[in-house]
């Protein structure tokens, strides 16, 4: 059977899945790196559902996920999801990292999701070990995808040379 699983490298904006993840912070206000990305491409829409959701819960915890319109992009959401800031190792970060996949994931389930694209969570501002993040991150999806079949794609979307080759090397 032909692996669920793509990588590509790029601009996760582009995407036409049905939803993009995106690397968040807990205020869900947007920020740099990918999530600027993301809220320049999309939109005020995007923004206004984020602060919404802000009003109703106060933000995101890291580890779990929320759901917006995808506004101007292609994708019809964004998961916004926030991972851990990397301090080391022994404040339980790779836990929450593994979180943050898997509760986007079930989200994504959720909503009628069947195809959807990802972004190396933590491993810009926040400076999550690159290698380690991508073993969590395949590991992560690949058990979830041996347990649901609703979702028929993930792709792992790479901008910067560094994390491609771990997801290649893994992949391969
Ligand atoms: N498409 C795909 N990946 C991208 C893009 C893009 N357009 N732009 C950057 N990346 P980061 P974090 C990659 O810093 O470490 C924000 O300010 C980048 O190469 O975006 O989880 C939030 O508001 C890197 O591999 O997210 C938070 O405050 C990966 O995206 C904080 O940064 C993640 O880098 C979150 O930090």
């Amino acid at each position: 059977m032909e692996s669920k699983i793509k990588l590509v490298k790029g601009d996760i904006t582009k995407m036409e899945t049905d939803a993009i993840v995106n690397a968040a912070n807990s205020s869900l206000l947007g920020g740099g790196g990918v999530d600027g990305a993301i809220h320049i491409a999309g939109g005020k829409a995007i923004l206004d559902e984020c602060i919404a959701i802000r009003n109703r819960q106060g933000g995101c915890r890291t580890g779990e996920a929320v759901i917006t319109t995808g506004g101007r992009l292609k994708a019809k959401y964004v998961i916004h999801t926030v991972g851990p800031v990397w301090n080391g190792g022994k404040s339980g970060e790779e836990e929450l990292l593994k979180s943050a996949y898997a509760n986007s994931m079930k989200l994504a389930v959720k909503n009628g999701i069947e195809t959807i694209a990802f972004p190396n969570i933590s491993t810009g501002i926040y400076h999550f070990p690159k290698d380690k993040a991508a073993k969590i991150a395949i590991g992560t999806v690949s058990d979830f995808l041996a347990e649901n079949d609703i979702i028929k794609e993930v792709i792992f979307v790479c901008f910067d040379e560094e994390n491609y080759k771990f997801y290649d090397d893994i992949l391969r």
